[in-house]
């Protein structure tokens, strides 16, 4: 049988690489897009390259961007994919507020584009659709924990792209039958999370202070509740739900919620500290219970015009159907994070000494 074709957007991304290196492993055939950049932007993927000359070769980049429907079209039409999984956005919340047309354009138009060229191209009955939806849809919550039936209420120009992006995929579901499936994913995060979302931007910083590299960190509120995964649990259950004979939307998470303020104390812990914490509102800060050191202080900048304090997950449904569960505990996840940074930023110092 010849193997499965995947087409991924936004596959220079966290879940981008974690799902890449998934679908090779299943024997796929493997499309991503990429930006134009004028840096390299390939860092998450690299060890999934393979030699454009080797005639047996299965994963494939294209230059591409949401915001181009010729180019979707093109790509659309060139691969004829049997699964697209539509990943790529400007996926920062607190950006959003700064740039909210073009996340407009790349996370809810860009979705539409996707979904016309599986229209106009006639593959509304082979192309299966998935929808990266997320728990920012919920924003002012008004029922806990949160599930397929919880009303949304955005908070952020991305989150209200993404309730586009959602309603549209449903609607092309039902208007034309195609096998389009929104997971509505809890926050997940994993050594290849984007270092300004706050969980990596917390790692870094405890590896950058171990190693006197860095001395404060600063952060906005402290008092936000997440339900934090790992991304590589998560891009299983993306699959799983395009693999179902019927299309339909499932929430992705732990089901378990803790603070930013836990999350920098477990961090911080994994090298042998403890944050203790005085003063209040603006003026708080951690301090290394050993030494009495500043670790830790509030930068306004950081809190968000209009904030989603509290989201917790109930993936009943997708342990029901998809056989799915989030398999790595926080504790774990945290573990391997700060690890990882630790290394990366040891050998930043080592090439620096080299290179002296
Ligand atoms: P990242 O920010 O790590 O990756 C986003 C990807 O989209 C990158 O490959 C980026 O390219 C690409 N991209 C951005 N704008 C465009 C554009 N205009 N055209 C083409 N590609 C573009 O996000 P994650 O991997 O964390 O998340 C994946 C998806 O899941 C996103 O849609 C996000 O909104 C959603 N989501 C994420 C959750 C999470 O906790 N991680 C939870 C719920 C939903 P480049 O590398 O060049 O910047
Ligand atoms: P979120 O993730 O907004 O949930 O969106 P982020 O890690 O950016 O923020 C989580 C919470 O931490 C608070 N916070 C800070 N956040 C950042 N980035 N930087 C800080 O210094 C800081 N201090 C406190 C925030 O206010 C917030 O409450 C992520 C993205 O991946 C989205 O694309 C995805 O849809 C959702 O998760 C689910």
């Amino acid at each position: 049988m010849a193997a499965k074709v995947a087409l991924i957007t936004g596959v220079t991304g966290q879940d981008g690489a974690y799902l890449a290196e998934f679908l090779l492993g299943k024997g796929y055939e493997v499309h991503g897009i990429k930006r134009r950049s004028s840096s390299l932007n390939t860092g998450r993927i690299d060890p999934l390259y393979q030699d454009p000359h080797d005639p047996d070769r299965t994963f494939f980049l294209h230059y591409g961007d949401m915001t181009d429907s010729a180019n979707l079209i093109g790509l659309v039409q060139a691969i004829q994919p049997d699964e697209i999984y539509n990943l790529a956005a400007q996926s920062h919340v607190q950006v959003s507020f700064e740039i909210p047309e073009y996340t407009a354009n790349a996370d809810a138009v860009g979705t539409l584009r996707l979904l016309e060229a599986i229209r106009l191209l006639g593959l509304t009955d082979k192309t299966r659709f998935y929808q990266a939806s997320t728990s920012e849809l919920y924003g002012k919550v008004r029922e806990t924990p949160q599930s397929e039936t919880t009303p949304f209420y955005p908070r952020s120009p991305y989150a209200a792209a993404k309730l586009y992006a959602y309603w549209i995929t449903v609607n092309y579901r039902e208007a034309y039958g195609i096998h389009a499936s929104n997971g509505i994913l809890f926050n997940h995060e994993s050594p290849l999370r984007g270092e300004t979302f706050v969980t990596r931007k917390i790692t870094r910083a405890v590896a950058a202070i171990h190693l006197g590299l860095q001395d404060v960190l600063y952060l906005g509120n402290l008092d936000s509740w997440r339900d934090w995964g790992h991304a590589r649990d998560y891009v299983k259950g993306m699959w799983a739900m395009l693999q179902q004979p019927r299309p339909d939307d499932y929430v992705l998470a732990t089901g378990v919620v803790h603070s930013v303020r836990a999350f920098v104390e477990m961090a911080f812990s994994k090298l042998g500290r403890r944050v203790t914490w005085q003063g209040e509102g603006v003026d708080e800060i951690g301090i290394d219970s050993a030494s009495g050191a500043k670790l830790v202080a509030i930068d306004p900048r950081y809190f968000r015009p209009t904030e989603v304090e509290f989201l917790q997950g109930d993936p009943t449904k997708a342990r029901e159907r998809l056989g799915w569960v989030a398999e790595t505990p926080l504790a774990e996840l945290v573990a391997e994070m700060v690890a990882a940074d630790l290394a990366v930023l040891k050998r930043t110092q080592e090439s620096l000494i080299t290179n002296d």
